[in-house]
């Protein structure tokens, strides 16, 4: 069996970031490993109040211990950081745990449509492009590949020429492989383009384009992408089950925006990915 880590928060309601990723890893057979930076009583996108709990000096002992007793991953995925600490440490615990064949997969959570989330800002934003140096995989929207790369948000009205040559400055920043979501060249289609820096290899990928805003979508894209290249899809087919199931997960929330404004009906599907990945 192959096993995942996934290192990001856990937002008791909300339905992101862990309570999302360690439901899709396991629905797809294969073992989920959290390491928790932080619980929320909500995630921070539209909810006002919520609780915040830090947990950074936790990792470095879970990272010890899981030393110890000689635990290995297939891949260690990361999101939603919270502090540069955080970023700091998660740093440290790849080099603790990066093998010959595993994936390093870093979604660089910062933000969507042209804002920052709540909380972030341009220094963190550059911090995280020493994270991205360390990974074989990374996984921004157009936001965050703008924040990361320090240029303007485009949100739309552009063409392939323009995401292809953003991709190939995305590598730079030094991971292998950089997968973009949120592209769309027109009004009915969205998705996603990846570029392969060592093959020089571009691939693209859509699915029906959806108006409104659904949040956590990029949280149920990235644990689907990484459990898909773990279980040994190549880039193009992970690319496309990771599409397909994010788009399915939000058609099954159309209809209940009011009740789930604040992420999608991804329990339903799961069943779905299930049978996309036979
Ligand atoms: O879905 C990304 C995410 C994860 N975790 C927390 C968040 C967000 C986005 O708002 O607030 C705590």
């Amino acid at each position: 069996m192959k096993r995942i880590v996934s290192i990001q928060d856990i937002s008791c309601f909300g339905k992101c970031s862990l309570t999302v990723a360690l439901p899709i890893i396991s629905a797809m057979g294969i073992e989920a490993c959290p390491v928790p930076t932080a619980v929320l009583s909500t995630h921070t996108g539209g909810f006002t109040g919520y609780t915040y709990r830090d947990l950074t000096s936790d990792i470095p002992n879970i990272a010890k211990h899981w030393k110890n007793i000689g635990v290995k991953f297939d891949a260690v995925s990361t999101g939603y950081l919270g502090s540069f600490e955080q970023i700091k440490i998660v740093s440290d615990f790849f080099d603790d745990f990066k093998t010959e064949d595993n994936l390093i997969i870093v979604d660089p959570v910062m933000g969507d449509k042209g804002k920052f989330y709540t909380g972030f800002d341009k220094s963190f934003a550059s911090e995280m492009k020493k994270l991205c140096k360390k990974a074989d995989v990374i996984l921004p929207n157009l936001t965050e590949a703008a924040l990361l790369l320090d240029e303007e948000y485009v949100e739309k009205g552009y063409d392939e020429e323009f995401i292809k040559k953003k991709l190939i400055r995305l590598s730079k920043l030094g991971s292998k492989i950089v997968v973009l979501t949120g592209v769309s060249f027109n009004e009915n289609s969205q998705g996603v383009m990846s570029y392969n820096s060592e093959t020089g290899e571009f691939s693209t990928y859509f699915g029906d384009n959806i108006p409104g805003y659904y949040h956590s979508t990029g949280d149920v894209f990235s644990s689907t992408l990484c459990g898909a290249l773990v279980k040994g899809f190549d880039m193009g087919k992970a690319v496309k089950i990771a599409v397909d199931y994010t788009v399915d997960c939000i058609k099954h929330t159309i209809g209940h925006e009011k009740e789930h404004w604040y992420g999608v009906c991804f329990e339903e599907c799961l069943g779905d990915l299930m049978k996309m990945i036979k």
